[in-house]
């Protein structure tokens, strides 16, 4: 399985729980390593950036008042298949549905405040990645 990178944001909600180290602890446990870890206020401009793709969504206004509520962490792990073990570590969209052990069933109450973000194929990971970060801001770890 190929090596790949993934980008992944603690969202505000789980910001303020104070469950950074216990989200991160998740993927380290995992096997997901952290090559590259931001703390960031995003500007609504910056947000609706990010969101882009859900801009005609009915949810969007409200997505952007969340992500823009208070800081965030991003971060870039890298790991085999780190895309879909990322999703998997996270759960369904919407805590209610989510698998019990994972992130959202664990620390998010809504589908609107749900914990964490996490890139949803590849080609969203490059974007989303270099969204955040500048290539030297990410760290490979040669051990
Ligand atoms: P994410 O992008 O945050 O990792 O989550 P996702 O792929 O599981 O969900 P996505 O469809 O990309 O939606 C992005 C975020 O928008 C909010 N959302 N609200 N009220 C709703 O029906 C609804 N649907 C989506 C969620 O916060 C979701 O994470
Ligand atoms: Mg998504």
């Amino acid at each position: 399985m190929a090596v790949e990178r993934t980008l992944s944001i603690i969202k505000p909600d789980a910001v303020a729980k104070n469950v950074i180290g216990e989200i991160y602890s998740r993927f380290e446990k995992a096997g997901l390593k952290v090559v590259g870890s931001r703390m960031v206020h995003l500007s609504q401009e910056k947000a609706e950036g990010f969101y882009a793709e859900h801009k005609e969504r009915p949810f969007f206004k409200d997505l952007v008042a969340f992500m823009t509520s208070g800081p965030v962490v991003v971060s870039v792990l890298e790991g085999e298949n780190a895309v879909a073990h990322h999703r998997d570590l996270m759960g369904a969209t919407n805590p209610a549905d989510a698998a019990a052990g994972t992130i959202r069933a664990d620390f998010a109450q809504t589908i609107d405040e749900n914990a964490v973000h996490g890139s949803d194929s590849p080609t969203s990971a490059a974007r989303e990645v270099s969204y955040f970060f500048e290539e030297a801001d990410v760290c490979p770890r040669t051990r």
